[in-house]
């Protein structure tokens, strides 16, 4: 056994309770936890214990390898016809005069700001605007690729393929082999918020439902696009319920193998319709991405969203088993900053990723989008052009 293994098994043999020693035994020896195992870490398990088991797992399956990507965000619309109750952009609809519309010309103006600087990655989500239909989307898509064919397109959600699926009366096996043959890649992991209905229901019952939006995921798997999902966490959900969308991702993973990152995000409560709701605490945040990365063995990584959380905080998910910071994502992603996320214009340049991971002692990667791998910072300081036409 390694040194690290060695003292995860000294703490697991320190343990008074029979549960979590069993749990930590399991983990140690490769075996999956149960549903049940997986509600009682998060009932029982310390911080510490938590955070050990993790990172383990985390360098067990990394090292200490740390992956970002050059990467920006387009937002097409902030105007919604949902009405997701924790979610700044959901009031918009009934007064659509305040909300912006980006035209096919003006996303692809944004594109054209990044020709000739190294980003691999254009990150595309939304609202859901009534207007901005599957042919729209199609075109959009097909004009990034003739203009940047090497671009990787990660875009829409579950959410959004539904609706404009639904819309243009195609089966998501046909709206997403349309979408395909523009130009789609890859799918981000948004719209999953907390699957079970009992939650849905109350936090976003209008819009797709966990089969629903499972039943995208898997479609779009068996066509070759891999895709990334999240969890919405630390609001009115109990544990259970979190666990509970973490075993239909892992059913689901089992099956497809085609999840690449799984994604928790810390519900912010500024400007919705919960901010009455208080948020989580540091140490609820870390045991989230802990138990996350011991529940989801299949999900090759475990991301930490940095605008959401702050840097420091997605400093120290590095230690509970997060592996990957996202990008250097420049845009202003208001659907954050309006719901009070700690970064108000998320942009770092590559040198501030790098040295963000750096100072915890892990060890840079930066990746394309399917991971693999284009740089090691490892024994670097010095960064080739960083990508945000601003801060250059
Ligand atoms: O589904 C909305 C969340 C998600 C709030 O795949 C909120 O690489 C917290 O999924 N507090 C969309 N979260 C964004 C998303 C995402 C982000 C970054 C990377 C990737 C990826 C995916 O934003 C929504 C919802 O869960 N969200 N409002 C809020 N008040
Ligand atoms: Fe619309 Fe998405 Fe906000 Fe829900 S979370 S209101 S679907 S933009």
């Amino acid at each position: 056994m390694t040194t690290a293994g060695n003292n995860v098994q000294e703490l697991i043999n320190a343990t008074n309770d029979i549960d979590l020693k069993n749990a930590g035994e399991k983990i140690l020896a490769g075996e999956r936890i149960s549903f049940n195992e997986g509600v009682m870490l998060f009932e029982k398990g310390s911080l510490s214990y938590l955070g050990a088991l993790a990172n383990w797992m985390r360098e067990k399956i990394h090292g200490n390898k740390t992956y970002f990507n050059r990467n920006f965000h387009i937002e097409p619309t902030n105007v919604c016809v949902f009405s997701c109750a924790f979610c700044a952009y959901s009031r918009l609809y009934a007064h659509r005069e305040e909300g912006w519309e980006l035209s096919i010309d003006q996303m692809l103006d944004l594109v054209k700001k990044y020709d000739g600087k190294p980003i691999t990655e254009v990150h595309i989500v939304g609202g859901i605007h009534p207007k901005m239909n599957l042919d729209f989307f199609a075109e959009l898509l097909k004009k990034i690729k003739t203009h940047r064919p090497g671009l990787h397109v990660k875009a829409f959600t579950a959410v959004e393929f539904d609706y404009m699926f639904r819309k243009a009366k195609l089966s998501v096996e046909e709206g997403m082999q349309m979408l395909k043959n523009a130009g789609l890649d890859s799918i981000p992991g948004g719209g999953a918020e907390i699957f079970h209905p009992e939650i849905r229901q109350q936090i976003c019952a209008d819009k797709v439902d966990a089969d629903g939006w499972l039943n995208i995921h898997r479609t779009a798997h068996k066509m070759g696009i891999h895709s990334n999902a999240t969890l919405l966490y630390g609001h009115i959900e109990k544990y259970w319920h979190r666990i509970d969308h973490m075993e239909r991702l892992r059913q689901l993973q089992d099956e497809t193998g085609g999840f690449n990152t799984f994604i928790p995000l810390k519900f912010r409560n500024k400007d919705n319709d919960m901010s009455n709701v208080p948020e989580t605490s540091v140490v609820e945040d870390m045991k989230m991405y802990a138990v996350s990365r011991l529940y989801l063995d299949n999900f090759p990584h475990l991301k930490a969203y940095w605008p959401m959380l702050g840097r420091q905080n997605a400093q120290l998910t590095l230690s509970f088993g997060v592996n990957d910071l996202d990008g250097t994502i420049d845009d202003s992603t208001k659907i954050y900053s309006m719901a009070g996320s700690e970064e108000q214009t998320p942009t770092l340049t590559t040198s501030q990723l790098v040295s963000l991971i750096k100072q915890v002692r892990r060890e840079p990667v930066e990746r394309d989008t399917l991971y693999n791998e284009i740089h090691n910072y490892k024994d670097t300081d010095i960064v080739d052009a960083d990508v945000n036409p601003i801060n250059n």
